[in-house]
């Protein structure tokens, strides 16, 4: 068992890219979003993943207006560290989605590694009515998708983000992408200490199971040796299993709604506070601690919450 360490929970609040409106508990205007947001970090949360939607049409949505609801009640209430996304949409180029982050100088945004398939058109088959008219489609012809994060795209988010400070974390779906981040640290775009979030269970990415985490955990080990941190994502219904394993071999995790709408298997989760409480209850029972915000700040080597633009 690993020594007892502090565990950093992220909650991802909002489904945007991958999640469609399928349960009444995912947040999507401002005022939910706030809300949860606030109740995740009440819950443990010492991070919020944050992605916001257009509240007229529920659709995905980088315009910095759609954060600027939120993200003020966020800072006011709590004192979670705030991560932007620059995921956004599959749809939309690298400088539309690095754009929020980048108006509210955030202390964390997200950082994809490399561009694949990301799929999850077979949900299109489970659900006979949606609550947006633009959903079916849009989940159905996700087969189609490539989520692109081209070298130079990461390159141009890196250099675009530089002067404001920010911690990335950085998404690896597969175990290509942990050698797309070695190259990058090589030719000086990113900086030790880094954070690296291990992504499971994406339809285009490497599978959600034990095997598969202890491979990029000793490959993330041969890379990177002490200069980095990591944590685990599983999407669906290996979010809370996967997160427990993560747990107990020294990282640390990511639960919410954006991941997974369930609290356990055929169960819909009523919010994501449920979620980072289940995490942390299991975290806790297991012999480690949660980590506070400012311990998250301190881990992670962040600017603080008082050099960011909202
Ligand atoms: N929900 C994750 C699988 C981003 O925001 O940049 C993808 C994600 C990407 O979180
Ligand atoms: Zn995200």
């Amino acid at each position: 068992m690993a020594a007892r360490q502090k565990t950093i929970i992220t909650c991802a609040v909002t489904g945007a890219i991958h999640t469609p409106t399928m349960s009444d508990a995912l947040p999507y205007t401002y005022d939910q979003i706030a809300e949860q947001a606030v109740a995740a970090a009440e819950a443990g949360a010492s991070i919020l993943h944050l992605h916001a939607r257009d509240n007229a049409t529920g659709a995905p949505s980088v315009d910095p207006d759609d954060f600027r609801p939120f993200l003020p009640r966020i800072k006011q209430a709590t004192d979670a560290v705030v991560n932007i996304s620059t995921g956004g949409s599959l749809t939309l180029s690298i400088q539309d989605r690095i754009r929020p982050a980048a108006t509210f100088s955030a202390e964390m945004c997200s950082m994809n590694m490399g561009s694949m398939n990301f799929s999850f058109h077979p949900l299109a088959k489970r659900y006979e009515s949606w609550k947006f008219d633009w959903e079916e489609d849009y989940v159905a012809n996700s087969n189609g998708n490539i989520f692109r994060n081209t070298f130079k795209d990461i390159e141009e988010a890196a250099t675009t983000l530089a002067p404001h400070d920010i911690k990335f974390e950085h998404e690896c779906y597969d175990v290509g992408h942990l050698y797309n981040l070695k190259f990058c640290m090589d030719t000086g775009l990113f900086k030790a200490p880094i954070f690296i979030q291990f992504v499971m269970g994406i339809l285009g990415g490497i599978g959600a199971d034990i095997d598969n985490l202890v491979f990029m955990k000793k490959t993330a080990d041969k890379l990177f040796g002490d200069d980095y941190r990591w944590s685990v994502l599983a999407a669906g219904a290996a979010q809370i299993p996967m997160a427990t394993t993560a747990s107990q071999m020294g990282g640390n995790v990511r639960v919410g709604l954006e991941d997974s709408l369930f609290i356990q298997r055929g169960k819909l989760a009523e919010s994501n506070a449920e979620q980072v409480a289940k995490i942390r209850r299991i975290v806790e029972e297991l012999g480690n601690t949660v980590a506070t915000p400012d311990e998250a700040r301190e881990i992670l080597d962040l600017k603080g919450g008082d050099r960011v633009n909202f």
